[in-house]
């Protein structure tokens, strides 16, 4: 890989606490052990303190202070420090061409949102990668993976961060060590199964049979538009996990336009 021209981006998005900060640095150490170049790229302007030294730094350029000075309170403050950070895209893309690394992990802020909802973190993040390779990693707290609503809510969220983005999404567990054994075992194994999802809807108990049908429907289309494919447990305690998600990356970033949507398991005929 030393050498390589193609710089090759992941994108770590994921609600505030997911782990994408923590994970940016693992992943960044991870896949340097294998010998290929990463530079990290910080793209939280509000971020405090990080567990990891960003080669790039979106807050050399923008800070949420100098927002908030103009009295925006601190969620209006971060939108609008990424919505001008586009003046500055240009200069961060120089500065990534400048160190040349065979990836760049991109660690962003946890404002929902942005990647959601609005068009600004799309168009920011369409502006650096330019015509590169680029997968999204959307983070997903184990926490969420108790009980099926919430693994409903937090996947319908990933799926309109990959409506926005339109990039290929690898979907993880974040923090999976702190999953119990049987869902580990029993239940992220089996989240791309036909009907799975929806069979847990429906087992639960006291639930308003109006949200136990929404929720049935979203898991339903979620499944057949084959979005819910494989969803990934990763933990940076486990390195296993780390060589995992790498090689899912690899997978997909290597194969461009052939997996240009989420079905990148080898059984899958994409979409
Ligand atoms: N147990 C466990 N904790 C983690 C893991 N990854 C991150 N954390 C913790 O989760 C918290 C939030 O992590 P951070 O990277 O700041 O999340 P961010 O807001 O998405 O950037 C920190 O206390 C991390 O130490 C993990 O794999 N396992
Ligand atoms: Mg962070």
């Amino acid at each position: 890989m030393v050498g390589s021209s193609v710089t090759r981006f992941i994108v770590l998005v994921g609600p505030a606490g997911s782990g994408k900060s923590t994970l940016t640095g693992e992943l960044a150490d991870h896949i340097r052990g294998f010998g290929a170049s990463v530079a990290t790229l910080n793209y939280d302007p509000a971020a405090s303190s990080l567990p990891y030294s960003p080669d790039i730094d979106v807050r050399d350029y923008v800070t949420v202070e100098e927002f908030m000075d103009k009295g925006l309170g601190p969620n209006g403050a971060l939108i609008a420090a990424v919505d001008s950070s586009f003046s500055y895209v240009s200069r961060l893309r120089d500065a990534i061409d400048d160190i040349n690394p065979d990836y760049v992990i991109v660690d962003t802020p946890g404002q929902m949102e942005l990647f959601a909802y609005r068009v600004g973190g799309p168009v920011v993040v369409r502006a650096i990668v330019g015509e590169d390779p680029a997968a999204t990693v959307f983070l997903m707290d184990a926490v969420f993976f108790e009980e099926p609503m919430g693994m409903v809510s937090v996947l319908t969220l990933a799926s309109s961060v990959a409506i926005r983005l339109q990039l290929p999404q690898v979907n993880i567990v974040s923090k999976a060590d702190l999953l119990r054994g049987e869902v580990l075992e029993d239940v992220i194994p089996r989240l791309g199964e036909e009907g799975f999802l929806e069979g847990l809807v429906d087992s639960m108990g006291h639930v308003d049979e109006f949200v136990r049908e929404l929720a049935r429907s979203i898991a339903g289309a979620l499944h057949s538009s084959g979005f819910i494919g494989e969803v990934l447990p990763v933990s940076i305690h486990d390195p296993d996990s780390l060589a995992l998600l790498y090689a899912k990356l690899q997978q997909i970033l290597a194969a461009g336009d052939d997996y240009r949507f989420y079905d990148y398991s080898p059984a899958g005929g994409g979409t």
